[in-house]
């Protein structure tokens, strides 16, 4: 197998620090958050930006800032987010792309995001996946139902994504594909067999389908966005905390981590 690559998702857009005081919302917290993960084994830091208030924005200047602080600190691959927050438009959500991170990601449909609704129209990811593709940026498909699957090798085959695929099962958002093995396992063998995938557990799925990508060769996402705990009732004080256990479970089944060097070799970021 493959040595396995940990991605952090270390805020997303939705949790906020009434819910983990851990939280980080400004490009220094973002950071250290996200050095911290590095150091622990982390390879692809998977970022949202936040004002001081907390509440999520798409603008620029706040990547910009974002990216920066990671630069100064690690070499770690970068992955904006286009996803942003429901209900911000396209032109709103793709600005991060500009700045040229190593990736981004790339949601393939619509999906129900707990009571809200999270809007991918065919016209919305071919628009963001040609304008990564002009801006040499690798997407991340990221894969809430079944159907998604589809529609990234439709934009594989108009030519929209071109080279590497990189698949993210993000199971058990409510609304949406729930987290069991048996689903986790179709989604594998739909994908072709040349692609890379990694999983993102909600909440207590984390840590279940993170075991279980490592032990079937695929690679692991932890952290805040997906997940604010540790164990049940108690909440995990960093990332870095989520990041080091998947680490060591994989050193006791025998997977080892892959380093960013070995991350950009296995999704083919030059
Ligand atoms: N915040 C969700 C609505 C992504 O980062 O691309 C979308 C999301 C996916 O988090
Ligand atoms: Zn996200």
């Amino acid at each position: 197998m493959e040595p396995c690559i940990v991605t952090v998702a270390v805020n997303g857009a939705e949790v906020m620090r009434e819910q983990n005081p851990a939280i980080p919302y400004t490009p220094e917290e973002i950071a250290n958050e996200v050095e911290q993960a590095y150091e622990a084994g982390a390879s692809i830091a998977h970022i949202h930006a936040r004002r001081d208030d907390g509440s999520p924005t798409q603008d620029l200047e706040y990547y910009d800032q974002i990216v920066s602080t990671i630069r100064r600190r690690c070499d770690i691959i970068i992955q904006v987010s286009t996803g942003g927050a429901i209900g911000m438009s396209i032109d709103e959500r793709k600005q991060p792309i500009q700045l040229k991170p190593e990736m981004a990601t790339l949601t393939t449909g619509t999906v129900n995001f707990g009571s809200g609704v999270f809007q991918n129209s065919l016209a919305d990811m071919e628009q963001l996946a040609l304008y990564m593709q002009q801006e040499g940026v690798r997407p991340e498909f990221e894969i809430f139902e079944a159907g998604m699957i589809h529609n990234a090798l439709q934009l594989v085959e108009k030519g929209y994504v071109q080279g590497h695929q990189h698949y993210d099962f993000v199971l058990g958002v409510p609304g949406a594909l729930p987290a069991s093995l048996a689903n986790l396992l179709f989604l594998v063998q739909k994908i072709p067999s040349n692609a890379t995938w990694t999983v993102a557990g909600i909440g207590r799925h984390q840590l279940f389908l993170a075991v279980h990508a490592l032990l079937l060769g695929g690679h692991v996402r932890v952290g805040f966005e997906d997940n604010i705990y540790y164990t049940k009732g108690v909440l995990a004080q960093s990332n870095a905390q989520l990041v080091k256990r998947v680490v060591r479970i994989a050193k006791e089944v025998g997977r080892e981590i892959a380093t960013v060097e070995t991350a950009r070799r296995l999704l083919h970021i030059v």
